[in-house]
């Protein structure tokens, strides 16, 4: 038996697109932080008499295709074991309620942890985040705290997380807006295929991240919290912008999503620095230097109940223990 707690992490230039579906290799490189405040924490045991596995998450139990992602994930743990049992997996997700920002990220990094020690493997950080990858993009840099670079790669081999800043010695923080509880119509996994096989801007997108994860790591080199805010803005901008462009054309904001976001450029207007980002989803999260913190908090709550306004610290990589 093992259990692994991993946090999830907010990409400040975001994954959105692969080349291989199977492997999870991505199109690009992309550059998150990993929060404090939103982690999962996952038990894993392989028992002989178990003639499926049994799932878990909340509680609640897990079937259907829930169940099948988690299974086809435990089959690569079994098969790099040796392993056969099916295994009890109990996973638990704490996000504030009403988050809506539940996250395969920590899910997936979590389960690689429990999962590949409870099966007698001892990986390496990096080995555990190309195995993490295999259930989710993102969840390939939830293995490290701080500061995080997913390096694209070529194969399973060279695809992996490295950490920038494990812990970030900087004023930069975080603040999600929770705008809503509803689960997402289109999936992260579908709607990024969709823009890589029909959006007219997916190239150009390569050489935004190509740039912005240039102008991102000199930005924390430089600990410059408004070039990473600004970079950060602008690159969920344009991801969003393979969204408008697919065919057919969707979005993840709703009304909410444009409020917040005018709410921190009002903020901004008033000489505060602080820059938005969104995923997959209608949240809005706030990049911001922790001395501004109360005076952004105190904007903020003019347009959102204080209670969806969840401040957060870098946090820390996985922890596994038997
Ligand atoms: C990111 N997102 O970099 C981007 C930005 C959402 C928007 O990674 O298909 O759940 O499991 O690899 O990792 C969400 O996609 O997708 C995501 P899969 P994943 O954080």
């Amino acid at each position: 038996m093992a259990t692994a707690k991993a946090h999830t992490n907010i990409a400040l230039v975001k994954y959105w697109g692969k080349k291989d579906q199977d492997l999870i290799i991505p199109q690009t490189d992309s550059l998150s932080m990993t929060l404090d405040e939103f982690y999962t924490t996952t038990r894993v045991s392989f028992d002989p008499a178990l003639t499926a596995d049994q799932i878990t998450v909340n509680d609640q139990p897990v079937t259907g295709d829930g169940a099948a992602r988690i299974t086809r994930f435990l089959d690569i743990v079994r098969q790099l074991s040796g392993r056969h049992e099916f295994a009890h997996v109990d996973s638990h997700n704490h996000v504030p309620t009403a988050a809506g920002l539940a996250s395969s990220a920590s899910a997936f990094a979590a389960l690689a942890g429990a999962a590949s020690r409870a099966a007698g493997l001892d990986l390496s950080r990096r080995d555990l985040s190309r195995l993490a990858r295999r259930g989710s993009g993102s969840a390939t840099r939830s293995i490290y705290g701080g500061l995080v670079e997913w390096h694209r790669g070529h194969d399973d081999a060279s695809s992996y997380a490295d950490p920038i800043m494990e812990k970030v010695d900087f004023g930069l923080e975080m603040l999600a807006i929770m705008v809503s509880t509803g689960r997402k119509k289109i999936s992260s996994r579908y709607g990024m295929q969709s823009s890589v096989i029909s959006s007219p801007y997916y190239d150009s997108w390569k050489e935004v991240v190509e740039s912005n994860m240039a102008t991102m790591k000199a930005a924390i080199a430089a600990h410059d919290i408004q070039a990473i805010g600004h970079t950060a803005e602008e690159n969920a901008l344009r991801m969003h912008a393979l969204t408008l462009s697919a065919d057919p054309g969707y979005t993840y904001f709703n009304s909410e999503t444009l409020s917040a976001i005018a709410a921190v450029r009002r903020l901004r207007e008033q000489g505060i620095n602080c820059y938005f980002t969104m995923d997959a989803g209608p949240n809005v999260k706030v990049i911001y230097d922790r001395a501004d913190r109360d005076r952004i908090v105190d904007g903020l709550a003019q347009t959102f109940d204080r209670d969806r306004l969840v401040v957060s610290q870098a946090g820390p990589g996985i922890e596994i223990w038997d």
